[in-house]
């Protein structure tokens, strides 16, 4: 049976890559994102693999999440899987040093926005007994670098959500779990340091992940049988041993 996924951050970087892979294999796909022009674009490529629905909204905002999600056409209201990919870092900055715009920014987007969008989906899964949580959670959530204080909270705080999402919908049988990148080369590093040119260093000197790594992984995740959940994966690229410890060339 063909399934519906809805992946949110769509437009860029490891949420597009899923979109793709996604499509390749005939998910039924529901994209999100603030981006509209984007949205389009992606939604005119893959439409001539796959239904593509798309809803523009910003996680932050709780009536707009709500409302894109409890109003989707009829025949994209069974959301089988739920990625929730929509988040970002904003700033490297010491904790004493740290931007509170910032600090809201990750907080409201990768914890609270997540919550908002599982809020959306989830009885609708419970009610039907079944479904799949993807929650992208970071190498950040299981350990704490310098400067990254407040991304690695969020971090740490989507794995406690994945954790607490898998125990109390073991009732329903939804499968949840969490995948957990290291450095991955997306727009990440443009958007946590605000298009400053510090951005280019970060994946210089050695071959981070690509995109299309994760969305491979998240996809092996969701095809899997049904006695078979992946509860919680952490991957790096094979020069990243640690959030500190990078094998770089000279
Ligand atoms: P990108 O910056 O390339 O993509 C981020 C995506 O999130 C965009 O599609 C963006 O869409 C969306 N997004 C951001 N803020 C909002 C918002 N307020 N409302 C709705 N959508 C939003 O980064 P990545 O692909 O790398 O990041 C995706 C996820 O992977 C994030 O959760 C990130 O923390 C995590 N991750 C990234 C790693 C990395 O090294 N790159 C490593 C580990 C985890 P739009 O701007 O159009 O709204
Ligand atoms: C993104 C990876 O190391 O920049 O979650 O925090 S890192």
């Amino acid at each position: 049976m063909t399934r519906t996924a809805l992946i949110t951050g769509a437009t860029s970087g490891i949420g597009k890559a899923t979109a793709y892979e996604f499509a390749k294999n005939g998910i039924r796909l529901i994209l999100c994102g603030r981006r509209l022009e984007r949205l389009n674009i992606i939604q005119k490529e893959l439409k001539l693999l796959t239904d593509v629905h798309i809803l523009n909204f910003d996680v932050r905002n709780k009536q707009a999440t709500l409302a894109a999600i409890d109003n989707l056409p009829d025949n994209f209201k069974t959301i089988d899987i739920l990625i929730n990919n929509a988040g970002n870092a904003h700033g490297l900055d010491a904790i004493n040093e740290g931007n509170i715009d910032d600090w809201d920014a990750m907080i409201d987007i990768n914890v609270k926005g997540l919550l908002y969008v599982s809020k959306a989906v989830i009885p609708k899964m419970t009610e039907r007994k079944s479904g799949h949580i993807i929650n992208i959670g970071s190498s950040a959530g299981k350990e704490v670098y310098p400067k990254g204080n407040v991304y690695c909270a969020s971090k740490h705080a989507v794995l406690a959500i994945t954790e607490g999402m898998r125990i109390d919908l073991n009732p329903y049988g939804i499968k949840v779990g969490a995948v957990n990148p290291g450095m991955v080369e997306t727009e990440f590093s443009e958007v946590r340091f605000k298009g400053d040119t510090s951005a280019n260093n970060v994946y210089k000197g050695f071959k981070a992940l690509e995109a299309k790594d994760v969305a491979d992984v998240i996809y092996f995740a969701i095809s899997r049988p049904p006695h078979v959940n992946l509860a919680d994966i952490l991957m790096f690229c094979t020069a990243q041993a640690s959030s500190t410890i990078i094998k770089k060339e000279a």
